[in-house]
């Protein structure tokens, strides 16, 4: 439960949900259930004592959502690319258990087919939706489809300024919407997969095939960026809001004023990578996370003691080293709270919160100051849940923390994570309101130090 990753995200976006939506609709202990949601009819925060209705997952946007603000496409297909090893994921996982890090990947897959395995028709004229999801294990991922512009208009349950883009960088986690009209001659074309920032380039193709086709792909496909990183830097500044358009969900309250909000709380997250007992270990100002033998928002729900300790997570970087604790941060909830991901290593790093959608409102090289509020959009920010943060740079971040729970704040790198770069921000409240949170699902699983105890009667 503590590790889910990816799989229920991209069917939530592909869905049209999204993590905020959930928020704002669903019961918040437990809210992953892949198969049923518990679904209020009415924003929790003007009813809080109707119980849950339960409705199947496709019920549960109808007639909730805003105007869509563009037509609805011929086509819309989700496309999950990733890199990929040829080893099974238990040898993978036994490198990290051994203390070692992960080789480079082998290749690059895009909806779990090799090269030129996937395969797109499409009527000439016609115009179709892409939801492309990062899968991958680590690397960032440029997408673009040869003699094809595409239209940027969602990003993981924000609409976006409808910018057009030859290609996208796509990082680990991350999902974004694009439309792209078939309108050139009728032939196929590449559909174009490589890697960024990496020495070798991997890459891969599949095709898109126009119904009308006079001939196959042939020749080399379109090249585009690798190592530079200024390009990726000036793409992800210009992915705003659409503010005239709202998102795929009724606006939460305040979101479009999220600039005028005074923060009340500041983290200074950074990552760092060493050796813990002779093993390789990763970690967040200094601990390296290790998952109690308890689930902690069950230990949290029974008041379980030694599941974890609260506030063990300093507050910023401090310089100490490596060591391995259960790392817990409490906030208070309605906080509104800035966090910066200081990056002082030299590769790219992909963060993701549970249980929120959060606005990214700078980044930029260096290290972070508070001069560097200066540079923050505090207009049309794009929201969403996964952010890049470059080579030796930082990525500032605003929420407002109305979701109580036990959050999980992870690096999207899966060995990363698994060794250590994660913790959980606590978002507390003593309030047992329904209006704050809903109760525990009468069939959570009880484990560990919870073992025996009830949930509810009912
Ligand atoms: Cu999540």
């Amino acid at each position: 439960m503590e590790f889910n990753r990816g799989e229920i995200h991209t069917r939530m976006v592909s869905l049209g949900l999204h993590a905020r939506f959930l928020r704002e609709r669903t019961s918040h202990i437990f809210s992953k259930s892949r198969t049923r949601l518990e679904v209020s009819t009415t924003s929790r925060l003007s009813d809080s004592t109707r119980p849950p209705v339960l409705l199947e997952e496709s019920e549960s946007s109808a007639g909730l959502e805003s105007p869509v603000p563009f037509d609805d496409p011929a086509g819309d297909y989700t496309i999950l690319i990733g890199d990929w090893y040829l080893s099974n994921h238990t040898d993978l996982k036994a490198v990290l258990d051994g203390g070692r890090k992960l080789p480079f990947p082998d290749g690059i897959l895009i909806n779990g087919r090799g090269r030129n395995g996937y395969y797109l028709t499409v009527e000439q004229g016609k115009t179709y939706r892409l939801r492309i999801s990062n899968v991958g294990l680590q690397n960032s991922l440029n997408f673009r489809i040869q003699n094809h512009k595409m239209k940027l208009v969602e990003v993981e349950g924000t609409h976006t300024l409808q910018t057009t883009y030859s290609s996208l960088d796509v990082h680990v986690g991350q999902s974004y919407s694009v439309l792209f009209t078939a309108d050139q001659p009728g032939l196929d074309y590449y559909i174009v997969v490589t890697s960024r920032f990496t020495s070798t380039v991997l890459n891969t193709t599949g095709i898109l095939h126009y119904s009308n086709s006079a001939g196959a792909v042939s020749g080399p496909f379109p090249g585009g960026p690798t190592i530079e990183v200024d390009w990726s830097l000036n793409q992800a500044r210009s992915i705003r809001t659409n503010l005239t358009a709202s998102g795929p969900r009724p606006n939460p309250q305040g979101s479009y004023h999220y600039g005028m909000i005074n923060t009340t709380r500041t983290l200074i997250v950074a990552s760092s990578a060493g050796q813990v007992n002779g093993k390789q270990r990763y970690g967040v100002n200094s601990v390296s996370f290790i998952a109690p033998d308890t689930p902690m928002k069950i230990a949290d729900y029974f008041k379980i003691q030694g599941v974890f300790k609260e506030n063990s997570l300093a507050d910023r970087p401090y310089g100490g080293g490596l060591y391995l604790d259960t790392a817990v941060l409490t906030v208070a909830y309605r906080a509104y709270v800035e966090i910066v991901f200081q990056n002082d290593e030299d590769i790219l790093q992909s963060w993701h919160l549970d249980g929120y959608s959060f606005f990214v409102v700078g980044m930029d090289g260096g290290q972070w100051t508070t001069a560097s509020r200066n540079l923050y959009n505090l207009r049309d920010a794009v929201a969403r849940c996964t952010t890049q943060v470059y080579p030796k740079a930082w990525t500032a971040i605003y929420i407002p923390l109305d979701n109580v729970g036990m959050w999980n704040l992870r690096t999207e790198f899966w060995a990363r994570q698994y060794l250590g770069q994660q913790f959980y921000l606590r978002v507390y409240t003593d309030s047992t309101s329904l209006r704050d949170e809903y109760p525990i699902p009468k069939n959570a699983l009880l484990c560990g130090r919870a073992s025996g105890r009830r949930t509810r009667p009912l």
